[in-house]
């Protein structure tokens, strides 16, 4: 018996001492719209998990199969055609997530027009949304938005990071008054929305570029690499981001700033105390 005590005790020393995501901290609830199978208007059976917010006469959301990057379905939200617009118009899906310990959202987007032609990021955009505010869009410096956008991330801000529910929304959005007819439709397929939790939850630090919890020689290889190089602004070497230009920013003297304001730090939660975290932007 004091043996299978011991036994435990070690397996539990061993796991409080990683670094990997503690699923029952973080966690969006069908995430990835397998739980329904096709759903042919989630305006008349909403998606489990999910509460929907999408105005019928303007725009048509359901899950489907025609892309998908984990498992079978996504989520596939688009703008009616034939149809007036106001700048702001949005049609999302929303749900309570719990921020405390969550350092990324994670999730992939695909976005495409029905007509083929160009998708101009001053008509409309993919959206997401924590609380109501956007806190994730596509980089706007393209003529074209069209596009997969795999792999991304939105990391987490200070502010949502406290003990109360959060509202996660996802979807799309016009960006300009529309009276007229509109004649195309722009479209959104959402999937594999999950998220991450860095270093026990202290999250990562600005200049962890290889996200192992420390700021040190391993992060500065990575920094000089792209030194004095223009990047776009959502590029994680990209620390300062006061001094960009539209859409792209350059790695110098001012990111060399921050990154050794964490110089030999570690983020690990047990550890964190005045440090400069990452900030907001997606990658
Ligand atoms: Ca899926
Ligand atoms: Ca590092």
């Amino acid at each position: 018996m004091l043996k299978n005590w011991i036994v435990a005790g070690t397996i539990m020393v061993m796991l409080s001492g990683t670094n990997w995501a503690q699923t029952d901290t973080c966690e969006v609830a069908n995430g990835s719209f397998e739980d329904d199978g096709l759903i042919s208007d989630i305006t008349a059976q909403e998606p489990n998990a999910w509460d929907v917010n999408v105005p019928s006469e303007k725009f048509a959301a359901r899950t489907d199969g025609s892309w998908a990057t984990d498992g079978s379905f996504s989520l596939f939200v688009q703008s009616q055609w034939f149809t007036a617009f106001a700048a702001g118009d949005m049609a999302t899906v929303s749900q309570q997530v719990h921020l405390a310990d969550v350092n990324e959202i994670t999730f992939d987007v695909k976005m495409d027009t029905y007509s083929l032609l160009a998708w101009d990021p001053n008509i409309a955009t993919a959206v997401m949304l924590v609380d109501g505010d956007v806190v994730w869009e596509p980089n706007g410096a393209t003529s074209d938005l069209r596009g997969e956008y795999l792999a991304r991330a939105y990391a987490v801000e200070d502010k949502y990071r406290d003990e109360n529910p959060h509202t996660l929304s996802v979807g799309v959005r016009i960006n300009v008054d529309e009276p007229g007819l509109s004649f195309e439709r722009y479209r959104v397929r959402w999937d594999s929305i999950g998220c991450t939790l860095f270093c026990n939850g202290g999250g990562l630090l600005a200049g962890d570029f290889n996200h192992d919890c420390y700021v040190d020689i391993n992060d500065l290889k990575l920094g000089t690499a792209v030194w004095l190089n223009e990047v776009p602004s959502y590029d994680r070497h990209n620390l300062f981001r006061d001094d960009d230009l539209p859409g792209y920013g350059t790695v110098n003297f001012f990111d060399l700033a921050m990154f050794a304001d964490n110089w030999l730090r570690s983020s690990y939660k047990e550890d964190r105390a005045d440090v400069v975290a990452a900030d907001g932007h997606g990658y």
